[in-house]
């Protein structure tokens, strides 16, 4: 089998070659010209006979058909390529829609002008459905499904939806094998570093390894350190075994709306979901999701736990800078179709998901003190 990957240097495209190829797929991943190198996530498949990377833009259509044809006989093509950011989407509307919404129509029209017989995966997003949820007559619990409406509150939202409903039409109009996986935010080790839970989990990281170095540099650390964050001035934070006015310093974390809720899976249970969904004989439209959401607090309050800090409030600074135009304050998803017609579900709970992140945040920062 071969697969192509739009989208390979990100978080899931890196975790779905993973998983492809540990089922012997011959894998194409996508990756568009940068100045510096955007491997880090694949470098560990670099080599791998059967991975390989070609040069490609999605918002380029001479691009994208050039990867296509070129692989004429491929089995599944996976779009996992977007301006993936939603506060970003406010400050770049147009590259967003560009990407996240025309690139997606580039790659369908490509696949119909080229008559491939592929199937086709795309990364749907659960901030289609925005400000929008329906309501169990039975609990009064709110949630969103696969039938609930789309009410986008983003730019990143809207060219989703947009996407989103491409898919459908040329599904209809073409017979395309072409799904779309509604996705509920999922995290992990791998997540880029201005999503809320991995600057979370970073700056755990971050702090613990300062905190090691005082401890075990105490008369010496100031001039030896050298600190992974810059600060500002409201960041001074006292080390807890020096004594006032030694001025030693930390920046706090800085953090925006803490009381939207999420319902936050591991990515690598996720990929799992996208590739059954291209099993399928027939294609169709899936919530991907736990069930259970959470606040930006509860996520702090468990990472934090992690390392033995109960008082977190003291580390945290709401800044309005990271406060969003429009948000989302609810979602909840219900995979109940994923696990009926598709047999998934997610192996990891919130608790799961923030082991595996601070395990190596964590560890990550201590050894590099070594
Ligand atoms: P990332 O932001 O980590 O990855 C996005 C990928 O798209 C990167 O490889 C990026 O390349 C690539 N890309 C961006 N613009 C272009 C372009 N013009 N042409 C080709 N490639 C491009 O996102 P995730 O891995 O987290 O998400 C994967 C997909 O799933 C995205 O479409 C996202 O919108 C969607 N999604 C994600 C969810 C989540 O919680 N993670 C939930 C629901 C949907 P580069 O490395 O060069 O930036
Ligand atoms: P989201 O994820 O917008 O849900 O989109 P993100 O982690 O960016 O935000 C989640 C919530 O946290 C609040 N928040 C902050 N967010 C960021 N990034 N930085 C902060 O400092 C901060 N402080 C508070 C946000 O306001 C928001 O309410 C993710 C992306 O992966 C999308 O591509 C994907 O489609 C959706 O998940 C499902």
């Amino acid at each position: 089998m071969k697969a192509i990957i739009f989208g390979v240097t990100g978080q899931d495209g890196s975790h779905l070659a993973d998983l492809l190829i540990s089922k012997d797929y011959e894998v194409v991943g996508v990756a568009r010209r940068s100045s510096v190198d955007t491997t880090e996530r694949v470098k560990h498949l670099i080599g791998n006979d059967r991975f390989d990377i070609v040069h490609g833009d999605i918002t380029d259509v001479s691009s994208v058909m050039n990867i296509l044809s070129s692989n004429n006989e491929v089995d599944e093509v996976y779009n996992l390529a977007a301006q993936s950011h939603v506060g970003i989407s406010f400050k770049q509307p147009g590259l967003t829609w560009d990407i996240t919404g025309k690139g997606v129509l580039n790659i369908l029209q490509a696949i119909v002008d080229l008559g491939l017989h592929c199937r086709f995966y795309q990364a749907s997003s659960s901030e289609m459905f925005g400000d929008s949820y329906d309501v169990n007559p039975d609990n009064g619990e709110k949630y969103q499904n696969e039938e609930t409406k789309f009410l986008p509150q983003s730019p990143y939202a809207i060219a989703k939806c947009a996407a989103h409903y491409a898919v459908r039409l040329y599904r209809e109009a073409y017979g395309l094998h072409a799904s779309a996986g509604i996705l509920f935010n999922h995290e992990g080790e791998r997540r880029g570093e201005n999503f809320v839970t991995r600057k979370i989990t970073k700056w755990i990281g971050d702090f613990v390894r300062w905190k090691k170095y005082v401890a075990d540099n105490e008369k010496e650390w100031e001039s030896t350190y050298e600190p992974a964050m810059t600060f500002s001035k409201d960041d001074i934070h006292i080390h807890p075994k020096v004594s006032e006015g030694e001025n030693i310093k930390f920046p706090k974390l800085r953090l925006g709306n803490l009381d939207a809720c999420r319902d936050w899976g591991y990515a690598g249970d996720y990929v799992e979901a996208m590739w059954i969904m291209m099993q399928q004989e027939d294609p169709d439209d899936y919530v991907i999701c736990t069930g259970n959401t959470y606040t930006i607090r509860q996520f702090l309050e468990r990472s934090f736990a992690y390392v033995g800090i109960e008082d977190w409030e003291q580390h945290v600074v709401v800044d309005p800078e990271f406060y969003r135009p429009a948000e989302v304050d609810y979602l909840r998803g219900s995979s109940e179709k994923a696990k009926l017609k598709l047999g998934w579900t997610p192996k990891n709970d919130l608790n799961g998901l923030v082991n595996i992140m601070m395990k190596h945040d964590v560890n990550e920062n201590i050894q590099s003190l070594s």
